[in-house]
């Protein structure tokens, strides 16, 4: 992925202090290929690698990796046409049932996913939905609450995977099952906003099967000499389409065979 790097090392380093700053101060910035044009996708991973660098330096936990932009719907609905990974830390987690604030947010939306543990280490490249499976400890339900930090949610590849993928918080609940007890292909999925269905999906969204896109976040990783550890918690990505709340809003994702995941937005 280095070999398609235009930005400098101050380049990156600006970028990434400039992402930070809106995350930290939940602001909307214009999307960074504005000032830089020919941004790369490995330019993105830069900035987003030298922003989890940060995180961890200040303390931060990565707990997992995010798998982004995984179906149709979530491609169609932000303009762009290839999947994107984030990092995961423990202080963008939130339990089941919780009140989570919007005062540290710009404009959160909500995505229904199905999260994997991983009981081994995975390596890429090559690695496939099978040995994605065979590495697996166990399945839950989880929602994403995704906040791109850019303008009006718009933006580029390479920006939001310098924005780390729009991650902000997360919640896994329901019920955790062994991957190999469900068809982990034809899951159904029912959010609720209010009381009210606003969107509905089959887990076959997502990249024709959930452990395809974690399949896709492995061998992005080995691109950057990384691998996927043992233990990590990993989302494989919305199923439907991404749908914003603001204070005030109960949400609801009911999940075939995982039980349900619940949480309210506050002000
Ligand atoms: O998790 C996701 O699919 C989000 C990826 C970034 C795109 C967005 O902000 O909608
Ligand atoms: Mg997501």
């Amino acid at each position: 992925m280095s070999s398609n790097l235009t930005l400098s090392r101050e380049d990156i380093v600006r970028l990434c202090e400039r992402v930070e700053g809106a995350q930290t101060r939940a602001c909307a910035i214009p999307k960074l290929t504005n000032e830089y044009p020919q941004m790369t996708i490995a330019d993105g991973y830069a900035v987003q690698n030298e922003l989890r660098r940060r995180f961890v330096a200040q303390g931060h936990k990565q707990v997992g990796w995010k798998a982004g932009l995984t179906s149709k719907a979530k491609m169609q609905q932000m303009g762009v046409s290839v999947p994107s990974i984030g990092f995961l830390t423990d202080r963008m987690a939130r339990p089941e049932n919780s009140a989570i604030s919007t005062s540290d947010l710009v404009h959160p939306r909500v995505e229904c996913e199905v999260a994997f543990v991983m009981k081994s280490d995975l390596q890429g490249t090559g690695c496939t939905a099978a040995d994605v499976l065979a590495a697996t400890d166990y399945v839950l339900p989880a929602v994403e609450i995704i906040d791109s930090r850019f303008s009006g949610f718009k933006f580029d590849l390479a920006s939001v995977i310098a924005d780390n993928g729009s991650s902000a918080r997360f919640v896994g609940g329901g019920r955790a099952r062994y991957a190999e007890d469900l068809d982990l292909k034809t899951l159904g999925v029912v959010m609720e906003k209010n009381g009210e269905i606003v969107a509905m999906g089959a887990s076959a969204a997502v990249m024709g099967h959930p452990a395809e896109a974690i399949a896709m976040l492995v061998n992005i990783l080995a691109e950057m000499g990384e691998i996927l550890p043992a233990g990590s918690f990993v989302m494989s990505g919305g199923i439907t389409e991404a749908i914003a709340v603001k204070p005030g809003d109960s949400i609801v994702a009911r999940f075939q065979e995982l039980g349900s995941v619940s949480m309210r937005f506050v002000e």
